[in-house]
């Protein structure tokens, strides 16, 4: 299965292939160094075959997933000096990268169809498009073909590789194998195949993840009637063994891992972890969203992670886990900005670069984008039902973000064309890229943004067509902010494990709990209905306050960014959802 997803790869036979395969230069033998070709489904043989005669490699490796081939690969890496092993902790490794290959690459990830508008919706007035990165077909052959052929052939002193050893005319910069000049991330969702070239960061490599769970996975659901999103899923039961799970959509640095491995704050209940970033949801014969991770390990981001703010990822990442661009300490140990461990006596620092590092120093020890990649059966609260096939009831989809002024701490749609409409408003603050200044309030819709198989305005018009599914029971949909700030810059709420006395309030509005009031926005706590006790003071009425010229400006930008960006293919609904919201907002 792994194969599929391998760079250059395809699943298409010749014959129905729009990619030319015949300029692909023939070998005579293929040395398949591990496994037996033959065994293989024709269908795959046939693939791997032609891979092989196009990038040429020195030998084929057919996987078996067995724990002694996870050994012998992390020996072989070693010894090619790309892993190093990190000696305090069980089986743990250390891997280094080309510090231009450290994060996913969204200006050099696209999506091929023939029509442009399959992919994306064409901006109003010429603006440049947000929702993804559309590539023609005859530009893409183009691309493949100045990239794969003989790209695995080691020993030519050629900088171009997809998993080859880079072997540079002149000073190495770094064993790392990449080619940040020629990366290309591409998906065809009509044939079902991702292409990789360049990069071996998580997100542009491990194809099982953002190219297919998410990217692929969300045109196949539409086709077939289900939902791919970039969600967690977690199960919570109250202190009386009443058990409900939701999915959460945040974009980056919202805490989602934080969020979906929770030790609730409040006595007697109980968080249990499904999986913290893709979830797989159809509904079931009774009407049912059922819920899955296809994933079978966490890729969360170290900078921040600490016994504090997610004891449970610590204790999940003692073994058996590969760190990537963290810094390492002398006694063979990991080290990241806020992983809150003072250093013993005597240990010293080596940064995610090489360098000798000190607390205090301006630059980072880890990269901010480094990362533990972990099994997920490691995790301490792991859901009994993880993996059951059938997947897990959804009650309840939150949408969030980090939303410094505002946006009240909980509230719930009014229902669910509300929801979809809250999930296409979706905004959240981010470290700005580099040629802005500060930082910035970012559109990303269902914290989808960069993960979307096709065009955002069907992917709303498939989300709205639940509604008319027969005998659908819907979930019911929240939107929360967990980081609004008082005048001062402070926190007005304190997050992590406290959140679960937002899930409290959510899990009681499941129930009927008639615990909300009404507003412009849509439903928020009653006074008094959020379980506060023993948080000592908080400022509640600022952390609901809804300032009339927040919300004016906001509904401003929420629509100049849907007319603009989604345009033609903005559906009616939502638009008629926008219109209520600012007839409200006015009324304020
Ligand atoms: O950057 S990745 O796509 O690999 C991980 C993530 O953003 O969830
Ligand atoms: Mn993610």
């Amino acid at each position: 299965m792994a194969a599929v997803y391998r760079p250059g790869l395809r699943l298409s036979r010749p014959g129905l292939s729009p990619w030319g395969w015949s300029s692909w230069r023939s070998i005579q033998t293929l040395r398949v160094l591990s496994g037996d070709l033959g065994q293989l489904p024709a269908g795959v043989r046939d693939f791997v075959e032609r891979s092989a005669r196009l990038c040429q490699p020195e030998g084929i490796h057919i996987c078996d997933g067995t724990e002694a081939e996870n050994t012998a690969t992390l020996a072989l890496l070693e010894k090619q000096g790309l892993i190093r092993k990190l000696p305090k902790y069980n089986n743990c490794w250390l891997a280094r990268t080309d510090p231009k290959d450290v994060a996913r690459v969204e200006s050099k990830t696209v999506i091929v169809t023939p029509s442009q508008r399959d992919t994306v919706p064409l901006p109003a007035g010429g603006a440049r498009g947000q929702l993804g990165n559309w590539m023609s077909p005859a530009e893409f052959q183009q691309a493949v073909d100045e990239r794969f052929p003989g790209c695995m052939q080691g020993n030519r002193g050629r900088d171009t590789e997809a998993g080859a050893l880079k072997i540079l005319t002149g000073e190495p910069v770094s064993h790392w194998p990449c080619n940040p000049e020629k990366t290309l991330i591409g998906h065809v969702p009509d044939q079902r195949e991702i292409v990789s070239f360049g990069s071996g960061y998580g997100g542009n490599s491990l194809l099982g993840k953002k190219c297919f769970a998410l990217r692929i996975a969300s045109r196949l659901a539409r086709d077939e009637g289900w939902l791919a999103e970039h969600m967690l899923i977690l199960g919570i039961t109250n202190p009386a063994g009443k058990k409900r799970y939701v999915a959460a959509a945040f974009p980056s640095a919202c805490g989602k891992t934080n969020l979906a491995m929770m030790r609730p704050a409040l006595p007697g209940w109980k968080v249990e972890c499904v999986g913290d970033d893709i979830a797989w949801m159809r509904f079931d014969s009774d009407g049912r969203l059922r819920a899955i991770n296809p994933e079978n390990g966490f890729f969360g981001v170290a900078p921040g992670t600490s016994a504090t703010t997610n004891p449970n990822a610590m204790a999940t990442i003692q073994s058996n886990t590969l760190f990537t661009n963290v810094a390492e300490t002398s006694d063979g140990g990991v080290y990241w900005e806020g992983i809150d461990q003072p250093l013993p006596p005597g240990v010293t620092v080596t940064s995610w670069l090489g360098k000798p590092w000190k607390p205090g120093d301006k630059e980072p020890c880890a990269h901010p984008n480094s990362r533990f990649c972990a099994p997920a059966r490691q995790c301490p609260i792991m859901d009994p039902a993880w993996e059951a096939p059938e997947g897990v009831p959804i009650d309840a989809i939150i949408f969030g973000g980090r939303r410094p002024k505002g946006v009240p701490l909980v509230y719930e749609a009014f229902n669910w064309r509300h929801g979809v409409f809250v999930g296409s408003a979706m905004r959240s603050e981010s470290t700005a890229a580099a040629e802005h200044k500060g930082k910035v309030i970012m559109h990303d819709p269902f914290a989808m943004r960069p993960f979307f198989g096709y065009n955002f305005g069907r992917y709303l018009e498939h989300w709205l067509s639940m509604e008319e599914r027969k005998g659908a029971r819907l979930p019911r949909i929240f939107h929360v902010n967990w980081f609004r700030r008082d005048e001062a810059g402070h926190f007005l709420w304190p997050g992590f494990g406290e959140n679960a006395r937002v899930l409290d309030w959510i899990c009681r509005r499941l129930e009927g709990e008639d615990s909300a009031r009404e507003t412009p926005i849509g439903l928020v706590p009653k006074e008094g209905a959020l379980d506060l006790s023993g948080l000592g003071a908080i400022d509640t009425t600022q952390l609901f306050s809804l300032p009339k010229d927040f919300w004016e400006q906001e509904v401003r930008d929420i629509r100049s960014y849907l007319t603009e960006q989604v345009n033609q293919d903005l559906p009616k609904e939502v638009l008629a959802e926008l219109e209520a919201l600012e007839g409200r907002v006015r009324r304020m």
